[in-house]
């Protein structure tokens, strides 16, 4: 159908724009205007938030009042610091969420992490909501964007 031959430049862009969606990331700025601090409730923060892989956590504090530390749950839980060449301490500390699972960061100063300097996050694949993790049903991000193509493809011919 030659007169549909139009669509196929649409086509592209819209797939250009899911790929560039994959790709790219979000980038989220810990506690927002508050920043990486103590007296924050970072698990409300946190709570309406889906993080993806690709996605960027910035931790943006004064340095040296604070840093971060890459823990375990159990860590997490007890506020144990780890080593202090583990630390991140640049006062604007980017971390890029590279592979699906919890995370879990404190603060390493005295009295900060029990005072609620903690961040616990899941991260998810690609264009997975947990909605549809919980049902059982995972895409990657490249199966939905080679998805959108055939379905491109087929309205378009
Ligand atoms: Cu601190």
């Amino acid at each position: 159908m030659a007169s549909n031959y139009h669509q196929v430049p649409v086509a592209l862009a819209v797939a250009a724009v899911l790929f560039a969606t994959i790709a790219m990331g979000a980038e989220y700025i810990v506690g927002d205007d508050e920043g990486w601090t103590i007296n924050f409730d970072y698990q409300a923060w946190a709570k309406d938030k889906v993080f993806h892989v690709g996605d960027k956590l910035v931790f943006k504090y004064t340095a040296p009042d604070h840093n971060v530390f890459k823990v375990n749950g159990t860590a997490f839980k007890d506020c144990i610091a780890p080593p202090s060449n583990e630390r991140l301490s640049s006062g604007n500390d980017e971390i890029v969420l590279a592979t699906p699972g919890n995370r879990w960061y404190i603060c390493g100063v005295s009295g900060h992490c029990d005072a609620g300097q903690k961040l616990a996050i899941t991260v998810w694949d690609p264009q997975t909501p947990p909605s549809s993790a919980v049902r059982g049903i995972s895409f990657s991000g490249y199966q939905v964007f080679f998805a959108a193509i055939a379905f491109l493809v087929i309205i378009t011919v």
